[in-house]
């Protein structure tokens, strides 16, 4: 997949570039990214970018020109109907079916805002889809462009080394992840539970998924409603609420 990141500070993407999972990626070519400089289409000689908003209030626009003439050169480059993501918080909230969907693609712009966002008409002409990674603000769409690519590349088969790991993952299946335990089977006194020692892998896979589903009970009731639970998980939750139920009284 190739990505292009449209951004005001190109080098705050070295955290992608340099570090884990997604510098390996880059390096294994299932990844080909990079930044475009905003500021090289910015307008006169200090290369503006921004300015006052119509109809007054707070705050800096971006403008739309430098947006619009950096996103042709880099569909004129890629394909010309790349699509363009522009991180904001009025945009739809990204889910992980959404990101299982990105992964698919052949290539994305990710446009990131600065000051309090862009020129409205810049994103109409460019036809940008507007994405949200959550309910809060951040100073700009960098951080929110690093999170979506990184959801995208552990998606891609290869990217994290173990097959199995992001199938097995916490929304893949709709529920929250099981507990873990490694070495020392002791902690200031606090031991492992006795099943992940047993060796009975049978009993340890029904533990995890009770676990799980029990977790998903407790924490995030929301995502349980939306889910048809088999018989077996259905049981396991029953005993969770019985185990859960009598851990209150004592
Ligand atoms: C576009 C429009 C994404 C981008 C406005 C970006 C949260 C998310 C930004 C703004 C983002 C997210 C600029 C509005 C700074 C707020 C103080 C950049 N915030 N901002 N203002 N949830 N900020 O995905």
């Amino acid at each position: 997949m190739q990505i292009r990141a449209i951004t005001i500070f190109p080098s705050m993407f070295d955290a992608l570039t340099e570090f884990g999972i997604t510098r390996r990626a880059i390096e294994n070519d299932l990844l080909e990214f990079g930044t475009v400089d905003l500021r090289e289409y910015g307008q006169g000689t200090h290369r503006q970018l921004d300015d006052r908003p119509f109809g007054g209030g707070p705050g800096m626009v971006m403008l739309a020109e430098p947006v619009i003439d950096c996103v042709a050169d880099l569909r004129q480059k890629m394909r010309q109907d790349t699509p363009v993501i522009y991180m904001s918080p009025q945009g739809r909230r990204i889910t992980q079916d959404d990101v299982c969907r990105f992964a698919e693609l052949p290539d994305m712009i990710i446009l990131c805002g600065r000051y309090e966002g862009i020129d409205q008409r810049a994103l109409d002409i460019i036809c940008a889809e507007e994405w949200s990674i959550g309910d809060y603000v951040l100073t700009g769409g960098e951080l929110a462009a690093m999170v979506l690519i990184d959801t995208i590349v552990r998606q891609f088969p290869g990217a994290l080394g173990n097959e199995q790991s992001s199938e097995c993952d916490s929304f893949s299946n709709g529920l929250l992840d099981c507990v873990h335990y490694t070495r020392p089977r002791t902690v200031q006194g606090l031991s492992v539970p006795s099943v992940l020692i047993s060796g009975d892998h049978e009993a340890i896979n029904y533990w995890r998924m009770k676990q799980s589903v029990g977790r998903t009970w407790l924490r995030r009731p929301d995502l349980l409603d939306r889910l048809d639970l088999n018989d077996e998980q259905r049981r396991a939750l029953s005993e969770f609420q019985t185990d859960h139920q009598h851990q209150r009284k004592t």
